[in-house]
């Protein structure tokens, strides 16, 4: 270096500091990788056994009887110590094994540390056991697509998010052929079991292979994973096996972090509403979270709207001798009321900006919408038995979708077969956005579900929103609170006695938030006022000071939209996530050398203190239930909703209104903070978690 010009690009780049700041890794991912999670005290012990618990019982399906025959009987099983002096012992845990791993679904911050627990246990045993990751998810498995997971790659992934090591995918492995393609490349590799890391559908998948792989003696433990939140499990008895998958609560950090940062914004700059939409499928669990992490104006929980009773509608029916059907569950209509109304009232008090949390899967609580989605699986469905042909390749434009469901509305076509798409369901159909038409025909992903993520949620809410805020504003509703004391003092700059004004411009002019009356909406309603009050001559211009007032008390609404999902399925795990998923691995493994097959490993206790943390394996076959799929009934894992009695949601119902913070109350925005690593924060966990626990 000495030789070069300190001024020459070569100087710069060969430069110690150049290279320290260019670096791919930086202090907080050494920190990161370096950090050891904490064992459960069980798996400190060498050797474990599994303690079957028929005290927790699951109500069956009878397909679940009938087609999982050999796994239905499982029970929930208790990882407890085992027999140090057993020679049987001693051989079933140090036998060298071949394991096998796979990823399935979207990611979950967390992921890597299952591997890396799952390594380090069987390592531990026998150093010569080998896991095998297949590559892509179960495409991996199909075509044999692996790597054997080295100490080098799982060191470089350990407490990092994303699920990069391996990579996943949504293949189903749904047929005969599918089946047979797995066991071979399992039994070629010499597997004695298979660890699937998966959401509900992976772990459905997971079952299914169990209950094919027995013959064989290969065995297949789940692992679940979903930043959703909707793989619970609660016995007959209410009591909770399995709280909340992994990767919940580092997405929800994720996004509370992004969320509390536009508060902070929107509380600053005072000219936006923003809205966010959050994932999770179906289910609200991660706005139900964010909403408590960040104390947004209001969160919508998608659960409560599909319970929703319009009340007034039932007593003016009543009133009439008849009743009202069309007042259960709500429109779309229905809920940009509801949303103009938090946006009116906060308005009033000064305050013409916040935040929104919309989860992703709103729509499917939506009445109309979910007939649509409904009409649509069936629809798609049909077309494919019928013709052989898929409905997407037949019909790939927007126009072409269109003109088919034109023609079944009509009678034409397919229609004699599946006459459940009518001219008044046409209609209505049409009356939407195309962008919206689009996301509703959109393809279902390849366990059948609808794509949520594709569709664009919040811009039909807030169009709709605009529109009845734009009503709104002519009526006279929707207006600027003024701060009385701001009126007081530029009306003594401008020499002008503020009460009599006040009097005649507002309906409130004793109050903190002075609101302009509804019947003044323009200047020339202003002018009317004032000279109807006797403030002013008709020839006389509008006083500058209330025009001002007028002016500010005219709302202008700005929207800013904003998507969290893949950032957060993207984020490093929260502390908590590290250490529960590092165990969950542990827990695979002593799962597996108990010879254990179609159980899904869990902890229970998650929202107690770590030493209380309990691993155990819970049947899959029993959590089983049928569920509308692309048209048809299959057998799935049941998707967890939000529960409305839970404590978690009867919490946020009381408490909501203080953050809507309508009228002259103050906002209550929470500052979550980034994902945490460092620190004491073991005892940082979903807030919703620690609610229901109460
Ligand atoms: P999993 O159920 O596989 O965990 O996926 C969760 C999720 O992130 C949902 O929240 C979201 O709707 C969906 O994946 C998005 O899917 P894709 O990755 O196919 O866009």
């Amino acid at each position: 270096m000495e030789n070069q010009n300190v001024n020459s690009l070569e100087f710069l780049l060969n430069h110690p500091k150049t290279g320290q700041a260019i670096s791919d890794v930086n202090a907080e991912t050494i920190e990161r990788q370096s950090f050891s999670p904490r064992k459960i005290k069980i798996f400190s012990s060498t050797y474990t056994t599994i303690h079957a618990c028929p005290e927790y019982t699951f109500q069956q399906d009878t397909e679940a009887q009938k087609l999982l025959p050999d796994i239905i009987d499982n029970m929930v099983q208790k990882i407890v110590p085992g027999d140090d002096k057993s020679t049987e012992v001693r051989q079933a845990f140090g036998i060298p094994r071949n394991l096998g791993v796979v990823f399935s679904g979207g990611p979950a911050p967390g992921g890597h540390n299952v591997i890396a627990g799952l390594y380090d246990e069987a390592k531990k045993h026998n150093p010569a056991s080998r896991i095998f990751g297949f590559l892509l998810g179960p495409d991996g498995i199909l075509e044999s697509k692996y790597v054997e997971i080295t100490q080098s790659l799982v060191d470089a992934h350990r407490n990092m998010g994303g699920f990069s090591m391996i990579k996943t995918g949504r293949t189903k492995i749904d047929s005969k052929t599918k089946m047979e393609l797995s066991l071979k490349t399992c039994r070629a590799l010499g597997l004695e079991a298979l660890v699937v890391i998966g959401g509900d559908d992976s772990n459905t998948n997971a079952a299914f292979l169990a209950q094919q792989f027995i013959s064989a003696g290969i065995q297949v433990i789940g692992v679940p994973k979903t930043i959703d939140g909707d793989i619970q499990v609660k016995t007959d008895e209410g009591q909770m096996l399995c709280a909340i998958s992994f990767g919940f609560h580092s997405a929800a950090r994720a996004f509370s972090q992004n969320i509390s940062n536009l508060t902070t914004d929107a509380g600053s700059d005072t000219k936006y509403w923003h809205i966010c939409k959050v994932m999770g499928r179906v289910a609200s669990h991660l706005t139900l979270e964010c909403a408590f992490q960040t104390h947004a104006n209001l969160s919508l929980i998608g659960e409560e709207l599909a319970d929703y009773t319009d009340e007034q509608r039932l007593i003016a029916a009543q009133e009439n001798g008849q009743v009202d059907y069309t007042a259960y569950g709500m429109t779309l209509r229905h809920l940009s009321r509801l949303i103009c109304d938090t946006i009116v009232r906060r308005a009033a008090g000064g305050k013409n900006f916040g935040v929104i949390i919309i989860p992703e899967g709103l729509l499917d609580f939506i009445n109309e919408i979910q007939v649509f989605i409904v009409k649509f699986n069936k629809i798609i469905a049909a077309y494919n038995q019928i013709h052989d042909h898929d409905f997407h390749r037949s019909f790939p434009t927007l126009n072409d979708k269109l003109d088919y469901l034109r023609r079944l509305a009509r009678g034409l076509g397919d229609n004699t077969r599946f006459p459940i798409w009518n001219l008044r369901d046409d209609d209505l159909f049409n009356q939407l956005p195309s962008f919206f038409q689009e996301g509703l025909l959109g393809e279902r992903d390849t366990h059948g579900n609808f794509q949520f993520s594709q569709v664009k949620t919040e811009r039909i809410i807030m169009d709709m929103v605009e529109e009845y805020l734009s009503i709104l504003k002519e009526q006279g509703k929707y207006k600027i609170g003024i701060e009385q004391s701001y009126f007081k003092s530029i009306m003594e700059q401008a020499n002008l006695i503020s009460d009599k004004f006040a009097t005649a411009i507002f309906t409130n002019p004793d109050t903190d938030f002075l609101i302009i009356k509804e019947s003044i909406i323009s200047l020339k309603t202003l002018k009317q006022a004032l000279v109807h009050a006797e403030l002013i001559h008709p020839d006389d211009p509008v006083p500058p000071p209330i025009g001002h007032i007028f002016k500010k008390s005219d709302p202008k609404f700005k929207t800013q939209t904003h998507f969290y999902g893949y950032d957060g399925r993207g984020a490093d795990p929260t502390h908590f996530d590290c250490n529960y998923t590092y165990n969950l691995g542990l827990t695979a493994f002593h799962l597996i050398a108990n010879g254990a097959t179609g159980q899904m490993a869990v902890i229970r206790n998650l929202e107690k203190k770590f030493d209380q943390w309990e691993p155990m394996g819970i049947p899959i076959a029993k959590l089983m239930h049928l569920e509308e799929r692309k048209g048809r009934l299959e057998l799935v894992i049941e998707k967890n909703l939000v529960d409305l009695n839970s404590n978690a949601f009867r919490v946020f119902k009381a408490v909501r209104d203080d953050w809507r913070a309508a009228g002259s109350n103050p906002d209550r925005y929470r500052r979550p903070g980034p994902v945490r690593f460092t620190g004491d924060t073991e005892e940082d966990r979903p807030i919703t978690l620690m609610l229901n626990s109460i």
